[in-house]
Parts: C-alpha cells; sequence; structure tokens
C-alpha cells in the first residue's frame, strides 16, 4: 500500500486494535500495514460470494456488513450475522483451503475493508502458532454451525 506517513500510522494503531492482531509482534503488524489494500463498497454490494474460489482475507475499517448462506429448503440465502469495524471474515476460504462458503454483502454505502493476500494472511498466521490455532479451532467451530443450519 502507498500512502502517507500519517496514514500508514492510522492503520497500524488501527490494526493493533483489532482483537485478533493484538499480540502481533510490532515488526508483523508494520508487514501487514506495508501490504494492505484498502477497498471500497457501496450498499448492497457483494464482497464475497459463495461458492466462488478465493484469496483474501478482509478487515472492515469503516462501515458493516450481513453475512448470508444458502440454506436446505431455503430459496433465499438466509441472513447469519452482521460484522462491524473491527471485525474479519474471509479466512475460512485461506484456512479449509476451499470455496467461500456464505456470502458477504456491505449494508452501508462506503464500507471500508483492509485486505491481506492469501501469501501475507500466511505469513501473519502461519509463524504464529497460537493465532494460527485459534483461526483454525473458529474454522472449525463454523463448520458446525453450517452443519447445524444445514448450510448448502
Ligand atoms: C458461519 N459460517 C461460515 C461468519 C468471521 C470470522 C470469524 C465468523 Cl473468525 P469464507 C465467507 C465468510 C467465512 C467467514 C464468514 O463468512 N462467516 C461464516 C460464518 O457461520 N462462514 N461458513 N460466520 S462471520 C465470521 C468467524 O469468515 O470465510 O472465506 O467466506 O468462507
Amino acid at each position: 500500500m502507498k500512502s502517507t506517513q500519517a496514514t500508514q500510522e492510522e492503520y497500524f494503531s488501527f490494526l493493533r486494535s483489532v482483537s485478533l492482531l493484538r499480540d502481533l509482534p510490532e515488526e508483523k503488524l508494520a508487514k501487514i500495514v506495508d501490504c494492505l489494500e484498502i477497498d471500497y463498497f457501496d450498499k448492497g454490494e457483494y464482497i464475497i460470494r459463495e461458492g466462488e474460489e478465493g484469496n483474501t482475507f478482509f478487515i472492515i475499517a469503516k462501515g458493516e456488513v450481513c453475512v448470508t448462506q444458502t440454506t436446505e429448503g431455503c430459496t433465499e440465502p438466509q441472513e447469519i450475522k452482521t460484522l462491524g469495524v473491527g471485525d474479519y471474515f474471509g479466512e475460512k476460504a485461506l484456512i479449509s483451503e476451499d470455496v467461500r462458503s456464505a456470502n458477504i454483502i456491505s449494508t452501508e454505502n462506503d464500507t471500508q475493508c483492509l485486505v491481506v493476500d492469501r501469501d501475507n494472511f500466511n505469513q501473519m498466521v502461519g509463524t504464529y502458532e497460537e493465532l494460527q490455532a485459534y483461526l483454525k479451532e473458529y474454522v472449525e467451530e463454523l463448520s458446525r454451525c453450517d452443519e447445524r443450519r444445514n448450510a448448502r
């Protein structure tokens, strides 16, 4: 990401406030800031589509998104939760080496997401065992939730 130093520092302190990244060493976090892309989404825009291939991890810097999923016996995807600033998503496809397992839709105009690609995600998570274990467990829990609601 090319940006002013002020912006870099803003992203740095924002990332520090994200619970998942709280304990990452300084230089790791700085590296993530260097590789970040920022994406902007309007209300109703799909950030992730169920069934598509995905190679990115997202952290919400502004706005709100909802998570929907196709379930057995329903024609419309069902809304399963909403996520806001400091929340993240898209880790599951990266960790399970699978296609996207839900839709992520912006529910506000000018929702801003910090986007980390697969290589940088692996670097961020891979060299940090606690983070890896935490996310792996979380992703398994999501799969159990999916089964319970009969996701397709
Ligand atoms: C859920 N089932 C599935 C959420 C975000 C981060 C964490 C929950 Cl650690 P992907 C679609 C994304 C998926 C998850 C997110 O949607 N998601 C869920 C569920 O119940 N996915 N299958 N809840 S919000 C959330 C925990 O990030 O990753 O790459 O794309 O499959």
